[in-house]
């Protein structure tokens, strides 16, 4: 590699990442029952050396937006008012207790009121290093029953505005996305943008697309190719982690997977329920595609892309 172009090529920042997937929560299965489920994740990521688990979208309780509530509140405990609280607080000090990071997604209701769809960052010593608040929430927001389920997340969250940021964390610098997030470029070229090397990503999808059927075949294709493409064309490592299988009738995609910054795939779960997969993630591999093809400072011409911030929808010329 003497005539490389690539800096920092040899491996120096290596992070034992794992997927840490479920299976289905269950309407009437207590949070008690779900942290059980995530402390024997966390048990099997210890055995396994792990140092950082993600775990999905709305990991502590069933997708209670396949439900239409005429109250809003109708499904207020399905919220967390603090993190964490006196149940997800076990979850914190096993990991602390075992030096192990992770993200959690939940539904968040703030004290003065706000509903988000929100994901955490937990470094190994059990601080939290980061909150994210979903940014693009798919679905509808009133009754639609023409559909065999709802998918309500237009009532039950608000879009935050708080984009998209990267925090130094676990030797590197680290984001996070939350399920249809994944689908959307702005989202991976906005942390790569601000250097991004990990990205975790909760999803709960649910494999049949009402609005477009013939959708539901390609659930896990483009659930690869979002987030390869997003790896790839931004030179970071990506982490995809489903809460999947059957849920109250609704089956959802599992297919968990570990990206790394060529695009490929190096870790797949082979279940659709609670699974642990790990890979040995060298942030410095994410120099590759930085300082070379995604050489942003050299390559990106940001003044003929004015369009991507400044508007919205469509305009034909
Ligand atoms: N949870 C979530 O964002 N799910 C959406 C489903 C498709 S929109 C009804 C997703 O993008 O996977």
């Amino acid at each position: 590699m003497a005539n490389s172009t690539v800096k920092n090529s040899s491996p120096k920042r290596s992070l034992r990442v794992a997927a840490g997937q479920l299976g289905p929560i269950g309407k009437d299965e207590t949070r008690a029952e779900v942290i059980d489920r995530l402390l024997a994740l966390l048990d099997e990521a210890a055995d396994r050396k792990v140092e950082l688990v993600a775990f999905p979208e709305l990991a502590l309780t069933t997708f209670f937006p396949r439900w239409y509530t005429e109250d809003i509140g109708g499904h207020d405990h399905y919220y967390e008012k603090e993190m964490p609280g006196p149940e997800t607080k076990r979850l914190f000090d096993a990991a602390a207790s075992y030096g192990i990071g992770f993200s959690l997604g939940y539904a968040e209701l703030t004290p003065d009121g706000h509903r988000y769809n929100t994901q955490i960052l937990v470094e190994r010593d059990g601080t939290e290093v980061a909150k994210f608040r979903k940014v693009h929430i798919p679905g509808h927001e009133q009754d639609e029953p023409w559909r065999p389920f709802q998918h309500l997340e237009r009532r039950y969250f608000e879009e935050s505005p708080e984009g998209f940021s990267v925090w130094p964390a676990f030797d590197g610098l680290v984001g996070l996305a939350t399920c249809n997030d994944r689908r959307w470029p702005e989202t991976y070229r906005e942390m790569g943008l601000q250097g991004v090397e990990l990205i975790m990503i909760g999803y709960n999808t649910p494999v049949h697309y009402a609005p477009d059927p013939v959708q539901n075949a390609l659930q896990g294709f483009h659930n690869h190719l979002c987030m390869q493409a997003g790896a790839y064309q931004n030179g970071t490592w990506v982490v995809g982690v489903a809460k999947g299988g059957i849920e109250e009738g609704v089956e959802s995609l599992a297919q968990s997977a570990i990206y790394a910054p060529s695009g490929q795939i190096v870790a797949q779960a082979i279940s659709n329920g609670d699974e642990l997969i790990v890979a040995d993630c060298d942030l410095d591999w994410c120099n590759k595609y930085k300082e070379t093809l995604f050489d942003f400072a050299r390559y990106r011409r940001p003044e003929v892309y004015q369009r991507i911030a400044n508007q919205k929808g469509v305009v034909e010329p």
